[in-house]
C-alpha cells in the first residue's frame, strides 16, 4: 500500500480480540476436545437465554478475566430455533467457527462509527452478553462473510463469574 493511500484519520475502534467463537453440537464432548487435547481451562460456563445458549469460555491456566488475553467462546443451542441451532443445522449438523468478538471500550460508539461507514449493526440497542458485558454484532454481509461481535466488558467482570 503507498503512503497516500493511508487512511490518515483512521481511530482505534477496537481494543483487541475477545474471544472466538465455536458453534458445537455437543457441549461435553466439546469441552474434553479444548481441555484434554488442547489444553484450554474452563474459566466460565452458564447460560444466555436471550441468546438461547450455553456458553463455556476457555482460556490459559491462571488466566485473569480483567485482562487482555484472547478467549475461546464453546456455544451450544439451547433449542433449534436458536441462532446457534439454525447455524449448526445449516452446517450440517458439524461444529465450526460461528463468529469472531472484538472487545471494545464503549460499544455504543464502536456501533455509531460503524453504522457510520456503512457496516449494518444487528441490534439498535446493546444486549446481554458473557461476564455481564454489553454487545452487539455486525451483520457478516457487511464484515466480508465473518459475524463480527462487539464486547464491551463490564469494569468488574469478577463480579459476574457463575463459574462451572
Ligand atoms: N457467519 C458468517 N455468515 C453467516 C453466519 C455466521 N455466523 N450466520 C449466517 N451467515 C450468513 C448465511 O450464510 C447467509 O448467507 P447467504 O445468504 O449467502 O447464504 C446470510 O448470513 C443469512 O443472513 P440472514 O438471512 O440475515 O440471517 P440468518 O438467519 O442466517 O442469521 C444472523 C444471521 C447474523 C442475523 C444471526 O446469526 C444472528 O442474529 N447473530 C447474532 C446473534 C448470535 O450469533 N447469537 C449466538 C451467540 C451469542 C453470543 O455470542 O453470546
Amino acid at each position: 500500500m503507498s503512503e497516500s493511500s493511508v487512511v490518515s484519520d483512521n481511530q482505534d475502534i477496537f481494543l483487541c480480540v475477545d474471544h472466538v467463537g465455536y458453534a458445537v453440537p455437543d457441549m461435553d464432548a466439546a469441552i474434553k476436545l479444548h481441555t484434554e487435547v488442547f489444553g484450554w481451562h474452563v474459566v466460565f460456563r452458564g447460560k444466555n437465554e436471550e441468546q438461547g445458549v450455553e456458553e463455556v469460555m476457555l482460556a490459559t491456566n491462571g488466566h485473569d478475566v480483567t485482562d487482555r488475553d484472547a478467549e475461546i467462546q464453546l456455544l451450544a443451542p439451547l433449542n433449534e430455533e436458536s441462532t446457534i441451532g439454525k447455524w449448526l443445522a445449516k452446517n450440517g449438523g458439524r461444529g465450526g467457527i460461528q463468529q469472531v468478538a472484538y472487545r471494545v471500550a464503549d460499544v455504543e460508539k464502536a456501533a455509531e462509527i460503524l453504522a457510520s461507514r456503512g457496516v449494518k449493526m444487528l441490534y439498535d440497542a446493546p444486549r446481554h452478553g458473557t461476564y455481564g458485558s454489553r454487545i452487539n454484532f455486525c451483520h457478516p454481509k457487511s464484515t466480508g462473510g465473518v459475524l463480527l461481535e462487539l464486547v464491551e466488558r463490564p469494569a468488574d467482570p469478577e463480579g459476574f463469574m457463575p463459574i462451572v
